[in-house]
């Protein structure tokens, strides 16, 4: 009774004091502050989605277009042709494509199973436009979604697909029946292969000429509202929960080129109103959502598509782009095209092969791994947990070494017992944690004895998931002797909060 009347009373303020909220008085405001018994560091928002962070450890993986334009010698099919025209000479082999791509060091590869032509590569219940109505047996029962999803998953590789939203075949593009008759569908369709896929790739033209079921014609639309992306991520996430939607699925950015490069600096934060072609090589440093760059290049001289006569780039210039994009905070998926018996041409072969080679002898034995790593800024260790510089050379991805709040500046020190030969520095922020460090430099210790700055043409300021530096400056094709040297150091300049770095490496 009488607590009763105390609260009437304090609600009422009648006792006396200033007047009290009824919140007040029936919670009372309690300072709290969050059991944080390892003394974890706090998140620098914003953080990426746990799909995001697995779709980034992809890292490396190929683009394969292959459809109606592979026997037309187009880039862009109008949308008006024959179905018959697809008639490959044997049988699309999915899984040497993706074998291939291993062989080049790729953790996966995504299919293209409809281009703007919207001719679709699995017999879908949404058109008469597809593999059914094809030209020869080999046509007929092509099944590019079920074949890639099945070699992919027996290879170990991460997979997905390349539906593009624009259809120039479809009568209903420009219309709502569209979207919720024939894409969205069309997506649902797709996820049904597999609900273990990595990303679905949205392209960006949308809207323009084609024969839309005959009228011709030119269709616009409202690029930020026509595709219903909220349905589209439910539709997909509800099946394929780590399925990160590139493009028009807005969860991850084009790097806003197509030319394999990402800038020096790369925020892998973003606002809406960013331009791909002039933002997204950069990101955005205080961008308000994670969205992570993805550079999508061509591995050959020509096309996405085959076409007569093309040949690939040369080893040397596919490393320079792994170096330019992964060495970057961004993903690489590099294009390699089929050709008309649905099998990747030999020169292709080769040269990814070779390249995968070079990745695999330049980036492989790390130095780090027997060095002995201090540094002059360690966070206090919780009660299960220390940060400690050690975490960055243990291979294991979830441990950091880290900083006190506060502590933004910090230098990490590699020694050996003797001379190494070193030509790359990589780091790797812990970003599920977000991303921090704006500014940082690398020195070398020579054999005189001497401190030298390293990389001094090297724009040395964000690192984000991957940061891989050349000591020489260059990411062109100069492999050359390397530098001598007893230690080196990594010191971190500015960061947003204290850094969190997971791995160090040194090759
Ligand atoms: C572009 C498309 O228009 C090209 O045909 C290709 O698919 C490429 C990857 O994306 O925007």
């Amino acid at each position: 009774m009488k607590r009763r009347f105390l609260r009437a009373a304090l609600c009422l303020g009648l006792l006396g004091t200033a007047p009290v909220t009824y919140a007040q008085s029936v919670l009372p405001l309690v300072e709290q502050t969050l059991p944080n018994p390892d003394n974890e560091p706090a998140p620098v928002h914003p953080v990426p989605h746990p799909r995001q962070l697995k779709w980034q450890e992809t890292e490396f993986y190929a683009f394969f277009h292959y459809g109606m334009n592979t026997y037309t010698n187009r880039e862009w099919g109008y949308g008006n042709e024959d179905r018959a025209t697809f008639a490959p000479t044997a049988a699309p082999n999915p899984r040497q494509w993706l074998e291939v791509a291993k062989a080049a060091g790729m953790r996966g590869g995504i299919a293209v199973v409809k281009h703007h032509d919207g001719f679709c590569l699995w017999p879908t219940a949404t058109t008469e436009h597809n593999v059914t109505n094809s030209g020869n047996d080999y046509g007929r029962q092509t099944n590019i979604p079920r074949d890639f999803a099945e070699a992919a998953r027996d290879l170990g590789m991460k997979y997905g697909f390349y539906i593009s939203p624009w259809d120039r075949n479809s009568a209903l593009y420009g219309t709502e029946r569209y979207v919720k008759e024939v894409f969205l569908r069309q997506c649902a369709e797709i996820a049904q292969y597999g609900t273990d896929q990595f990303e679905m790739w949205f392209d960006g033209a949308n809207g323009g000429d084609g024969y839309y079921g005959g009228e011709e014609g030119r269709r616009s639309i409202d690029r930020a509202t026509y595709y219903d992306v909220p349905n589209l991520r439910d539709t997909v996430h509800r099946v394929c929960p780590d399925c990160v939607l590139w493009g028009v699925g807005g969860e991850a950015r084009w790097i806003g080129n197509e030319a394999g490069w990402a800038g020096q600096t790369n925020w892998s934060t973003e606002n809406r109103d960013y331009v791909p072609e002039k933002n997204g090589m950069y990101g955005t440093e205080d961008g308000w959502f994670w969205l992570p760059g993805e550079s999508d290049a061509k591995a050959t001289n020509r096309g996405w598509f085959w076409h007569e006569g093309e040949s690939p780039l040369s080893p040397e210039r596919l490393f320079q782009m792994y170096l330019e994009t992964i060495g970057r905070n961004s993903t690489l998926i590099l294009n390699i095209p089929p050709n008309q018996a649905g099998v990747l041409p030999d020169a292709s072969v080769e040269a990814l092969t070779k390249m995968g080679e070079l990745v695999q002898q330049r980036l492989s034995a790390d130095l780090a791994a027997k060095a002995s790593v201090t540094a002059d800024h360690v966070r206090s260790a919780g009660v299960a947990r220390h940060y400690e510089p050690i975490n960055m050379t243990d291979g294991d991805k979830e441990t950091y070494w880290a900083t006190n709040d506060g502590e933004t500046t910090a230098t990490i020190t590699l020694s050996w017992d003797s001379p190494q030969t070193v030509r790359y520095v990589e780091l790797m922020e812990y970003i599920a944690k977000g991303q921090r460090v704006r500014k940082f430099h690398i020195e070398a210790l020579s054999l005189d004895g001497t401190w030298i700055p390293c990389a001094m043409q090297v724009e040395t300021t964000t690192i984000g998931y991957k940061r891989i530096v050349p000591l020489n400056g260059s990411t062109a094709a100069s492999y050359d002797e390397g530098l001598q040297v007893k230690a080196m150091r990594i010191v971190i300049e500015d960061s947003k909060a204290c850094p969190l770095i997971s791995r160090v490496a040194v090759y």
